[in-house]
């Protein structure tokens, strides 16, 4: 038994919001270690708890949506994932996390490149956000403030040139504030795809996330997708999203 390797493996979980430490039995990681180098550590992915009730991002974000893009999409790329991951991929080894399939992923199968983003890109969308029942003015503070003020002027600049990018995105993606060489920056993604993949569009660290597929929105806004994003700004967890700098 390698205990630092099952320590990472379910520290990599944690982090994720996938798992709690021990939600891993003793007797599943003895069996990933039978499994040699094609193991199997990554198909057991569960789905995360959201940190509010379905309800609540209203009336910004309905219960409906929240309901069946938590419960039926986000549940079924991590079905589909787990099945990717179910049989021993080539290249896919005991030691990898998410992050670390996302740095080789052009040689791996697509299907987990897809299921894979869907995912990650889903749990840490759920975490960057919360509720705001009064839609009271909600803005990032500290540190995340100051570096958002001295690259995009201001916030209100830095809203502006976030929301182009979810505009410009055609058909479905991602839009991400994220971090490259420290510097902040936004882009944006097709599909599941995130910015710590090789070969992505973009390339760096993820700190704020849209999902901008119109399954995150169409219920309530139909094809509105700007007036979405101007009423997603109200639940931005900045708090959540400093945390990731
Ligand atoms: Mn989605």
């Amino acid at each position: 038994m390698n205990n630092r390797r099952d320590f990472l493996k379910k520290t990599a979980l944690a982090s994720l919001g996938i798992i709690t430490s021990n939600a891993i039995a003793e007797e599943q990681i003895q069996q990933l270690e039978q499994v040699g180098n094609f193991a199997l550590p990554l198909s057991n992915f569960e789905l995360p708890k959201l940190p509010y009730a379905y309800d609540g991002l209203e009336p910004f974000i309905d219960q409906q949506t929240m309901e069946i893009h938590h419960s039926k999409h986000h549940k079924t790329y991590i079905d589909n994932l787990n099945k990717a991951l179910s049989v021993p991929v080539e290249g896919v080894t005991n030691e990898d996390t998410l992050e670390t399939i996302f740095s080789k992923i052009s040689k791996l199968p697509v299907s987990i490149r897809n299921n894979g983003g869907g995912h990650y890109n889903h749990s840490l969308f759920w975490n960057l956000m919360k509720s705001n029942k009064d839609g009271v003015i909600n803005l990032p503070t500290g540190k995340l403030e100051d570096a958002i003020t001295s690259v995009f002027g201001s916030f209100e600049e830095f809203k502006k040139q976030f929301t182009e990018a979810a505009l410009k995105r055609f058909g479905s993606g991602w839009v991400w504030l994220y971090q490259q060489d420290g510097k902040l920056k936004i882009g944006s993604t097709p599909n599941q795809d995130n910015p710590l993949m090789e070969n992505a569009e973009i390339s760096g660290k993820p700190l704020l996330a849209l999902d901008v597929w119109e399954h995150a929105y169409y219920l309530k806004y139909q094809n509105k997708r700007n007036e979405y994003i101007s009423n997603w700004w109200n639940v931005v967890n900045w708090d959540a999203v400093s945390q990731q700098l």
